[in-house]
């Protein structure tokens, strides 16, 4: 099994690089995260935003995965089946959701905007899709998981689990007027899950590595969420790299091949949260606007900044990546000179490259190297021997500090704009 991950802060183009991909695979698996992802694919002049489903959905010939590790909201899961009618899809044939993955119930979501809101301006910025709490009651042992929605009990277990979160909310003074409209959506939307494929699927996944068919593992959010890893609090709550495709899906770490990282040529992030290389001047608004770098979930402006290295590594570390991809490379294309973090410089002066407990703050200040850019169009340019050399350069000059091969480069959104080493 090989696994594709972000190594940022999410949104590095992780949904186009599966779409990429996925004719070399048999199955392609989501292992954690749920409707907090908005996985971007473009191809034949349709652009389309996946959320739970696996991105190999638009091959007929893939079996997508929802592994036991994802967190789902069965009426994300309804609209989004709903909105891929028109590409004739047979959900029958091409989806399985795990029986052991976790629901998420409408006081879930209401729980995440009390919490968030208790916050005040120390708020996570999650997407106040429910994910953290509903994580908290699946590590809590209270959650329901998909296989319950099958058990004749299954309105008591929800009942049950609705009063817990009732308590906490009252606590915030938490309004519950939206709540019944909610279940009322919730309880249709569960009619029409049961009509899915629910199975077993660390049992489908492993006779699938049994029978040699090849699994694309799809991480969602990014290496710098990750609940261990990431600038903790400002994280989200499942584990976003090598070893949660591991727990999330049922697979021994023994299985696992190729580890490709995700990264876009320069930073985005967001929500709230450490981050270094943030541009607060004309050359941030410039790159959130020339890369279009607003939330497919949730529509927000993504935060822009310069390309960080240290980051990358520690990503590259804890992941064991293989190959990088690096995306969005076109992005920079209207930069006369383009600036790499190299290094961080700590309050006392040191320099370092690593991203340690104590420094994971904006307390560090990045510490650039500054690059001829190639500032010209990229259209057109379909093999890398025709990039200018000052993009080769940059690509290079991250390979070397970086110690892992760079095997695509991507200059524009569609399925062809992708440039292959
Ligand atoms: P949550 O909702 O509990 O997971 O939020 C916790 C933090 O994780 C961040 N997060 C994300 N960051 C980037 N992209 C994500 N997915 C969507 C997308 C986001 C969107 O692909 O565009 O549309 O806004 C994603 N999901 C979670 C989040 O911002 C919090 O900082
Ligand atoms: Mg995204």
């Amino acid at each position: 099994m090989d696994v594709l991950l972000g190594l940022q802060w999410g949104d590095e183009g992780k949904g186009k690089v599966v779409d990429v991909l996925a004719p070399q695979y048999d199955v392609v698996a989501r292992f954690q995260g749920g409707p907090n992802a908005g996985h971007t694919l473009e191809f034949d002049g349709i652009k389309h935003v996946l959320h739970q489903i696996p991105s190999g959905i638009f091959r007929s010939n893939l079996t997508n995965i929802i592994g036991n590790g994802v967190v789902l909201d069965p009426v994300v899961l309804r609209k989004e089946i709903e909105g891929l009618k028109k590409f004739n899809i047979d959900f029958n044939k091409n989806l399985f959701i795990s029986k052991k993955a976790t629901i998420i119930i409408p006081t879930h979501k209401l729980l995440d905007a009390a919490y968030e809101k208790s916050k005040g301006d120390k708020k996570i910025g999650s997407t106040l899709k429910g994910i953290g709490p509903t994580y908290q009651d699946k590590i809590g042992r209270v959650a329901l998981r998909v296989g319950d929605i099958l058990a004749e009990d299954f309105e008591d277990k929800y009942n049950a689990l609705v009063e817990r979160h009732k308590t906490t909310l009252s606590f915030y003074n938490f309004p519950l007027e939206e709540l019944s409209e909610l279940e009322k959506i919730f309880f249709d939307s569960v009619e029409f899950f049961k009509t899915l494929n629910l199975v077993d699927s660390e049992y489908q996944v492993n006779d699938h590595l049994v029978k040699g068919d090849k699994i694309l593992a799809e991480g969602a959010q990014g290496s710098l969420l990750d609940i261990d890893f990431g600038s903790y609090p400002f994280v989200t709550s499942s584990s976003t790299m090598t070893a949660g495709a591991c727990t999330g899906l049922g697979v021994s770490p023994s299985k696992i091949g190729e580890v490709y990282g995700i990264f876009k040529a320069y930073c985005t992030r967001v929500g709230s949260g450490p981050f270094p290389t943030e541009l607060f001047d004309q050359d941030g608004e410039d790159m959130r606007k020339e890369g279009n770098e607003f939330g497919s979930t949730t529509g927000r402006p993504r935060r822009c900044g310069w390309i960080d290295l240290p980051a990358l590594k520690y990503s590259i570390m804890i992941n064991g990546v293989t190959q990088l991809f690096m995306m969005k490379g076109d992005v920079l294309n209207i930069f006369k000179e383009i600036k790499i973090c190299t290094h961080y410089e700590l309050p006392d002066g040191t320099r370092v490259d690593r991203l340690t407990y104590d420094h994971n703050d904006q307390n560090v200040k990045p510490i650039y190297k500054t690059v001829k850019g190639w500032n010209q169009s990229l259209q057109g340019v379909t093999n890398y021997e025709d990039f200018p050399q000052e993009l080769k350069d940059y690509v290079s000059t991250l390979e070397e500090e970086l110690q892992v091969p760079i095997k695509m480069v991507s200059i524009g959104p569609d399925r062809n704009q992708t440039i292959l080493r």
